[in-house]
């Protein structure tokens, strides 16, 4: 075994987006990508000696691969340990806790979420800081800027160790542990979560169905839902990690995660449905014939967090992303504590968490978590609703309409018009910034603009700035039309347009959701010439 330093030259294209750096397989399999990217993730800490490295990924196509390069990667960089997932597993919430329960320096997760898998699908690697969240802005610009002037990377030439099977290997100095990807987190819910009365639950008779889209997220719903809380055997459907996630598009989201869908619409449907995503950190959440909102969750979450273990003595502050919908702001108004609005992606709501500023974050992409670990987690927020339904004894739907009879339904959509123009795109949201100055105090269709800008953060804990993170126009009643462009896609470019509208009236929580927003649609439409500008009569995905 040698450590071997090997000349390579920067690739054009490597800065991070919104979580991590995605890319095409066949991007990522080029001779030096992935190298040139790491090198240049541990060049930006500095000296790793004697540090612990997390490592694992979601399973997809070109993981076990690129898992083989890391590891020889951090041998010649001095790594003492890496504890690594079996198999090349760990899902995004995990890494988190192991992160942070064995006191690890930071981990890397191979990993592209969301976005589909194969040899033609999308791969993609993220690093995780010591508090075990996705590395904030200033770093990941960092690790940018060194792939901009990267000269050599750092390699052993060792062989390739076996990821299967559970024990201790030795790369140069640096001992690899392969660990049980599901044991530590498992350990953590029982901490958060009544597991007593869940297990009450399904020998009551309670029928789940989670589906775990073929991707990371199998292993831990079948060891901790059919294992130690007792589901019936077949409660977690598409259990098994797939390298091409079965061929589907491993987003939990109505249009996606169809095969549940439908489960849910059956006349014998179970009476609780949820999804998770590539890397397990996302959550669905459905009841019989009912879907929740994500923005809805998050607030139900809030609003009953005491009633599971680990929220007993209440929430310091909430936080959502701002394209996140204001049901979670009633529900802290009510509880007295503050709701902090902040840009999207989960690296934002580190420092509010490890300044115990708040307890419970969410996105309106069917992200939520809380202070347990620092990322979103998808099994998390499936074991605290389980944990809603057995203390309030309703059913998901129940629990939802309660919530809007006390709190009013902030209805709420996002249109996505996935793969458009990437230069289209930006026209369009600049012909959109070139009219916010005159909007406010205008009238378009029958709402007035009362402010009209682009969302820009100032982190209220290390005073980090953020800007261009999403044109806002809310008008006089409250209602939103947000639009943006995703920082996660490999192809062409994304343009989000998310919609939000506050109905009070208990009389009027009924009406399909897409209707109810009708009015707020044809103003967006019209102010930034959607149909116009990219050529689409309507968006590809509606959640
Ligand atoms: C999307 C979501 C965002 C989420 C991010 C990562 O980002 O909108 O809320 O944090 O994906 O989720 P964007 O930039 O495409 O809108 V995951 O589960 O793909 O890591
Ligand atoms: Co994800």
């Amino acid at each position: 075994m040698a450590i071997q330093i090997i000349n390579t030259a920067p690739v054009a294209g490597q800065r991070p987006g919104t979580s991590g750096l995605r890319k095409k397989v066949g991007v990522f399999s080029q001779p030096q990508y992935l190298e040139n990217f790491v090198q240049s993730v541990f060049d930006t800490l500095g000296d790793c000696r004697g540090q612990t490295l997390v490592l694992g990924g979601d399973g997809r196509y070109y993981n076990r691969a690129a898992i083989q390069t890391v590891l020889r990667m951090a041998a010649a960089h001095g790594y003492a340990r890496v504890l690594l997932g079996q198999g090349g597993i760990l899902s995004t919430p995990a890494v988190s806790c192991v992160i942070r329960k064995h006191g690890a320096s930071g981990g890397l997760i191979l990993s592209a979420s969301h976005n589909p898998g194969g040899p033609d699908g999308d791969f993609g690697i993220k690093y995780n800081i010591a508090n075990g969240g996705p590395a904030p802005e200033k770093v990941t610009e960092a690790i940018y800027a060194c792939t901009q002037g990267i000269a050599e990377y750092r390699i052993s030439d060792a062989a390739d160790i076996d990821l299967d099977t559970l024990g201790v290997a030795r790369i140069e100095q640096m001992t690899v542990e392969v660990i049980d990807p599901v044991l530590d987190y498992a350990e953590l819910m029982q901490q958060l979560f009544d597991f007593d009365a869940i297990r009450a639950l399904f020998a009551g008779g309670l029928r789940i169905c989670f589906d775990g889209m073929h991707a990371v997220s199998g292993p831990y719903a079948t060891a901790i839902l059919e294992g130690m809380l007792g589901a019936p055997k077949g409660s977690v459907i598409n259990g098994v990690p797939l390298e091409d996630f079965g061929g589907g598009h491993p987003d939990p989201n109505p249009v996606n995660a169809q095969e549940l869908i439908a489960i849910m619409a059956a006349d014998d449907a179970p009476d609780f449905g949820a999804a998770s995503d590539g890397d397990g950190d996302r959550n669905m959440i459905v009841g019989r014939r009912f879907d929740v909102t994500p923005s809805d969750s998050l607030a139900i979450l809030a609003a009953n967090a005491t009633l599971a273990p680990g929220y007993r003595d209440g929430l310091k502050g909430i936080a959502r992303s701002m394209p996140t919908s204001g049901a979670a702001d009633r529900v802290a108004g009510a509880l007295g504590i503050p709701c902090h609005e902040t840009p999207t992606g989960w690296k934002f709501f580190g420092t509010l968490l490890d300044a115990g500023m708040v307890t419970l974050c969410g996105e309106e992409s069917y992200g939520t978590g809380s202070n347990h670990v620092r990322e979103k987690d998808g099994l998390w927020a499936v074991l605290f609703w389980l944990n809603l339904l057995a203390a309030k004894k309703q059913s998901v739907e129940e629990i939802v309409r309660a919530h809007w009879a006390e709190y009013g339904r902030n209805y709420y959509s996002r249109h996505d018009y996935e793969d458009i123009d990437s230069a289209g795109a930006q026209q369009l949201m600049e012909a959109v910034r070139g009219q916010l100055a005159a909007l406010p105090g205008q009238v378009v269709n029958s709402y007035t603009v009362a402010l009209a800008d682009d969302f820009s953060y100032t982190d209220p804990v290390d005073g980090s700035v953020a800007t261009q993170q999403g044109i806002r126009i809310i008008m006089t009643d409250g209602a939103r039309i947000v639009l943006r462009l995703s920082g996660t896609g490999t192809e062409g470019a994304t343009l989000r347009l998310y919609l939000e509208r506050y109905e009070a009236d208990p009389a009027r929580h009924d009406i399909p959701t897409q209707e109810a927003l009708a009015g707020l649609i044809a103003v967006a439409g019209q102010l930034a010439q959607i149909r116009e500008r990219t050529g689409r009569d309507g968006p590809t995905v509606t959640t």
